[in-house]
């Protein structure tokens, strides 16, 4: 059997369209009237979510680094990225929105980044203006999520899939916050067929770029590689499955998933195997570890390769 890393190189996956384009124009048009951005990226693979063209973009802009969906990375790996992080001083924050963590020094950090600014203010007795951030991210990110759970209300409409969000939007947060969404943003090419994949896998890249049969055969031998026992585990499986194919029949046998006649309905196991995984149901799964050139895929504000 192919491990994942042959898996990924057959068909690379691209998702670049026009929409994000305009996105990206639009967000770089709107950037002088903001603050501070957040960037969101996410905890389960930290590099595949750096989009380089924001480092290109915000260059001099303040900005905060948040890595979200914690909750479904695997532990002892995020433990390596902080550590990773640390030992190479880049500023970044881990959290959940689903799960209200890591989200409470996001404001109180912004507010410091202004304070020279707002001293200034100060100085001449006039009050400061309200403090504008600007949320960015690849799709699917929890961008809106975010924002929503900063201002306690659903301000912002989010779902399952990418490209919820279709324009930028401004959400006030009481009388000195306000808040900017804007639509998730991919890049044209990607670098190589593994950041490709890990886009498509956590969701940021629509399931019928890739197809939920191909996402499900890298997520099961990506499981039989890294976690041999949590699909096992949770849907219950005899030992014998070997190939991803197996396995996924398996699934949908275990779950009932059947046409009429009794044969297993694949695609609709795709689907619900997908959907179990990104609820983070079956465990915590991270798809990469920190190593030495992760500093040169854009994980600092200055460096590009
Ligand atoms: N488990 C988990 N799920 C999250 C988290 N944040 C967001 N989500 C889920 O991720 C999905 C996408 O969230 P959105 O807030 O719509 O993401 P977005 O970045 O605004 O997406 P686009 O507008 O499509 O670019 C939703 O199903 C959220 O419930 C998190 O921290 N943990
Ligand atoms: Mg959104």
């Amino acid at each position: 059997m192919k491990n994942p890393k042959e898996f990924v190189q057959e068909n690379p996956i691209n998702w670049y369209p026009g929409h994000m384009l305009k996105a990206k124009k639009e967000l770089t048009a709107r950037l002088k009237q903001v603050d501070v951005v957040l960037e969101l990226r996410d905890a389960r693979i930290p590099m595949a979510s750096v989009n380089k063209d924001f480092e290109e973009i915000l260059k001099q802009k303040k900005r905060i680094v948040l890595l979200n969906k914690t909750g479904l990375a695997d532990e002892d790996i995020t433990k390596s990225w902080r550590a990773y992080f640390k030992k190479n001083k880049i500023a970044c924050h881990f959290m959940d929105v689903k799960k209200n963590q890591g989200m409470q020094q996001i404001l109180p950090i912004a507010r410091s980044m202004m304070q020279e600014k707002w001293q200034r203010f100060q100085k001449k007795g006039i009050r400061p203006p309200a403090l504008k951030l600007m949320i960015v991210g690849i799709p699917n990110v929890g961008k809106s999520s975010l924002i929503n759970k900063l201002v306690k209300r659903h301000a912002a409409a989010t779902g399952p899939n990418p490209g919820v969000t279709q324009r930028q939007e401004w959400v006030r947060l009481g009388k000195d916050v306000e808040l900017l969404d804007t639509p998730g943003i991919l890049w044209p090419k990607f670098e190589n067929p593994e950041t490709g994949m890990a886009l498509a896998i956590t969701g940021a890249i629509k399931d019928r770029i890739t197809g939920e049969e191909r996402l499900c055969h890298f997520l099961i031998q990506y499981h039989i590689h890294h976690y041999p026992r949590i699909l096992q585990t949770y849907y219950q499986l005899n030992d014998g499955c070997s190939t991803p194919e197996e396995t996924l029949a398996s699934i949908g046998q275990k779950r009932g998933c059947l046409k009429t006649g009794g044969e297993v309905d694949i695609p609709r196991t795709a689907k619900l195997l997908l959907r179990d995984f990104r609820a983070g149901k079956l465990g915590r799964v991270s798809f990469e570890k920190p190593k030495e050139e992760s500093v040169s895929r854009g994980m600092t504000k200055a460096d590009r390769d």
